[in-house]
């Protein structure tokens, strides 16, 4: 008989996330049948900003109490229904609780009880599991061969819908892809941010951050920006390309005008039209002069993953750009797959993208997380698992990423506590592993 770990209590309460909107927070309590010992763990759940439209729904009050954005309902449907339902459960079977909820909700995007209130307990049960178990929640979820530690793609420079600046493009990443280990990497990777600020506080750019703590200063053009990050990784001391490489994410479902089938740059233009005096149109970009703007890109600079280079519906575009671009860079999709098995599916079955996103609430359970991971593994897409512009504390994600060899991770710039607690419960993996630890397989 297999071991019965009943839950016998569900909780959740509302908390606050990075940008100060609330945010659900659940507690799981399991009770240990031979000892009597009751074991809780609690996880809390992320928010999006640049959200795709495929996503599972994020349920809000939409009353006037935090301008809409409180998440009573989400409470009272765990506290509730959802609690309910699990009460006696066995914590150790995540895949049966996660479809028990699945078929409480009984729609595709999780509309009626919220993705946020399927999400926060199916990641509470996954840790409160681990705890029972006395082991690392990586090694939990992933088992005995759970070991490799992510490449960080650290978000630098913030734009886009993340900041309030010139930007267009949402994300500029570094990851340390020359370190040996991934404390090492971590490492360099803090050290050209350190050195970044340097070099835009004496060129008297802003410093301030964004909501993923990279800086968010007025650039005048997206070169400009690879310029700059060129500029501190040799201050730094290491080799641009070899050492350290980057990654962007256009998050270009923001700048694509339905209506006129293009990408709108309004940052770009303002710059334009600073410099030439007030006289600049509107700068936009078709599905054909984005590719080839990211196939400049990667020629000038050693730019090896883009994500969401494209809109998110435009299928056929994404197949172009993986032509031009797939045999030699990585392309992410986030918005595009919205780590949804069904949409990753069919990227596959049409070859667009080669890589995808894992973001736990696009699709809102645990197990549905893994089943898109394991379909991107069975067809050689790469996997990063990935934080949400809200974020909270807990590192959930970190665990995650080593728990299947994920291989690369995107969690901000190393600044903000959480992003840090991401970065931070990495290291402390890293140790427990010792010589079991792997970077860069
Ligand atoms: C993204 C994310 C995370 P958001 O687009 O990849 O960096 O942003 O959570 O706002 O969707
Ligand atoms: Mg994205």
């Amino acid at each position: 008989m297999s071991l019965m770990i009943p839950i016998v209590d569900v909780h959740a309460r509302q908390i606050l996330d990075s940008r100060g909107n609330p945010t659900v927070e659940v507690e799981v309590t399991a009770e240990a049948t031979t000892t009597g010992k009751k074991i809780s763990a609690r996880e809390s759940v992320p928010s999006g900003a640049s959200t795709g439209q495929f996503e599972a729904l994020e349920l809000r009050d939409g009353d006037d109490r935090y301008f809409g954005l409180g998440v009573q309902k989400v409470i009272d449907h765990v506290n509730g229904k959802i609690k309910n339902v699990l009460l006696g459960k066995n914590v150790l079977l995540q895949a049966d609780i996660d479809r028990c909820m699945v078929e409480l909700d009984g729609t595709d995007n999780k509309e009626s009880l919220g993705a946020n209130a399927v999400l926060g307990v199916s990641l509470a049960c996954a840790k409160t599991a681990a705890k029972a178990l006395d082991m690392p929640l990586y090694r939990y979820i992933g088992g005995v061969n759970a070991k490799e530690l992510p490449v960080p793609m650290m978000n630098v420079i913030n734009g886009g819908v993340h900041a309030k600046n010139s930007l267009d493009f949402q994300e500029f990443m570094i990851m340390p892809i020359g370190a040996k280990t991934y404390s090492e990497g971590l490492r360099m990777g803090a050290e050209v941010y350190h050195f970044l600020r340097q070099i835009l506080n004496e060129d008297g750019l802003s410093t301030a951050v964004g909501d993923e703590g990279g800086f968010a200063p007025d650039f005048g053009s997206v070169r400009e920006v690879f310029q700059y990050l060129g500029r501190a990784v040799e201050k730094a001391g290491y080799e641009v390309g070899k050492d350290i490489v980057y990654a962007m994410d256009a998050a270009a479902s923001e700048l694509y005008d339905q209506k006129k089938g293009v990408y709108l740059f309004p940052g770009e233009t303002k710059m334009k039209a600073a410099k030439e005096e007030g006289k600049s149109s509107t700068v936009y970009r078709n599905t054909e002069e984005m590719i080839a703007l990211y196939e400049d890109l990667t020629r000038e600079f050693p730019l090896i993953s883009i994500e969401d280079g494209l809109f998110e519906d435009d299928w056929e575009g994404w197949q172009k750009l993986t032509k031009a671009l797939g045999s030699r860079i990585q392309l992410v999709g986030d918005d595009l797959f919205v780590t949804n098995p069904k949409r990753l599916k069919c990227g596959i079955q049409m070859k667009a993208a080669n890589a995808i996103l894992v973001k736990v609430n696009q699709i809102g359970s645990v197990t549905e997380a893994l089943d898109a991971i394991e379909i991107a593994k069975l067809s050689s897409y790469g996997t990063v698992i990935s934080h949400r512009s809200g974020e909270t504390e807990d590192s959930f994600i970190a665990d995650l990423a080593v728990a299947v060899n994920a291989g690369q991770i995107k969690t901000g710039a190393p600044c903000r506590a959480e992003r840090t607690s991401k970065y931070n419960q990495l290291l402390r993996i890293e140790e427990e592993l010792g010589r079991e630890a792997k970077y860069k397989k």
